[in-house]
């Protein structure tokens, strides 16, 4: 279903059970339009039917890789010439579906990796903190710009930087729109690592995937959605609710595969159950 789909505003390529999604607007510095929003619900929505919430899966893409076209760019944000003429009422549903999408990469049962490689501001900076990992290249920059614009971080900003550096990094860069360098932005713990170019940027983004793709499946996908689900809850209910999936890998066949192959040192052969 993937390659039929007609495609303004991505490029699809799925290589060894990678998808690498890249937004093709390099003319705007693949700027979020509002058919860039349309089409990645589409082919989120796909991976999501397709892989399943973990019920019933299909495995057979194992992980996304996010990224822009272009030397500049990642995302420079949501596309402000079509965001002037929005009224409220088109703002809310362009931001209700493109919050929506965060929360689908979010629950998608296969990590998730930004390969930012250039400028990933406002919605772009947005976009990569709805991933599992975001690695940058060099010549990469984020920022939360929108105070400049008279406007605020709406596609998850305000929620997802300070889970990600804190409340005080996090009120100081969006209450300035200061820009901020991929080495800064590793150091705050926004980026997980930095590389030199955009080969190797992508070649990690992949290598992160296949690393991911030799574990239990079912692991993977249950680490992903206690991580989550330990980010929405104090302390205690995380803890409760850690406890439950924890106890719920026990007896899988994964499960008791993994464990066997320790103990029989020997290479796990996951199938996914
Ligand atoms: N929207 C529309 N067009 C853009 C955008 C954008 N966000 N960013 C760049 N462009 C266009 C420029 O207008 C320019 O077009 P043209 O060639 O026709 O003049 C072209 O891309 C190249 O850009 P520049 O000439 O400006 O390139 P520079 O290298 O000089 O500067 C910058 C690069 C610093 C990235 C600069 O382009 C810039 O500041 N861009 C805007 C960044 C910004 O403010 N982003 C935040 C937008 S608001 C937002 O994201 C809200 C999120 C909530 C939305 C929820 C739904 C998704």
């Amino acid at each position: 279903r993937l390659a039929a789909l007609d495609r303004r505003t991505l490029a699809l390529d799925v290589r060894e059970a990678i998808l690498t999604i890249t937004i093709t607007r390099p003319e705007v510095l693949n700027a979020l339009s509002p058919e860039v929003i349309a089409e990645l619900r589409e082919v989120v929505g796909i991976l999501r039917d397709g892989i399943g919430a973990g019920t019933d899966p299909d495995w057979s893409v194992r992980g996304v890789v996010i990224t822009g076209a272009g030397p500049k760019a990642f995302v420079a944000g949501a596309d402000i010439a079509r965001m002037r003429e929005m009224t409220a009422e088109q703002a809310d549903a362009y931001t209700a579906e493109a919050q929506e999408l965060t929360s689908w990469l979010e629950t998608l049962p296969v990590p998730v990796v930004a390969a930012v490689n250039g400028f990933a501001l406002g919605g772009g900076c947005e976009l990569a903190m709805a991933c599992d990992v975001i690695l940058a290249s060099e010549n990469a920059a984020f920022g939360q710009p929108e105070v400049a614009l008279g406007l605020i971080p709406g596609f998850g900003g305000c929620v997802r930087l300070q889970q990600y550096v804190g409340i005080a990094a996090a009120r100081e860069l969006i209450l300035t729109g200061r820009r901020i360098s991929a080495a800064e932005a590793e150091r705050l713990g926004l980026v997980s690592r930095v590389l030199e170019d955009q080969d190797a940027l992508l070649a990690a983004a992949r290598e992160i995937i296949a690393l991911a793709a030799r574990q239990s499946p079912t692991a993977v996908a249950a680490a992903k959605r206690t991580v989550r689900a330990a980010q929405a809850h104090p302390t205690d209910a995380g803890l409760a609710i850690e406890r439950e999936a924890f106890v719920a890998r026990f007896g899988t066949p994964d499960m008791l595969e993994g464990t066997a192959a320790f103990v029989e040192k020997r290479r796990p052969e996951f199938t996914g159950a």
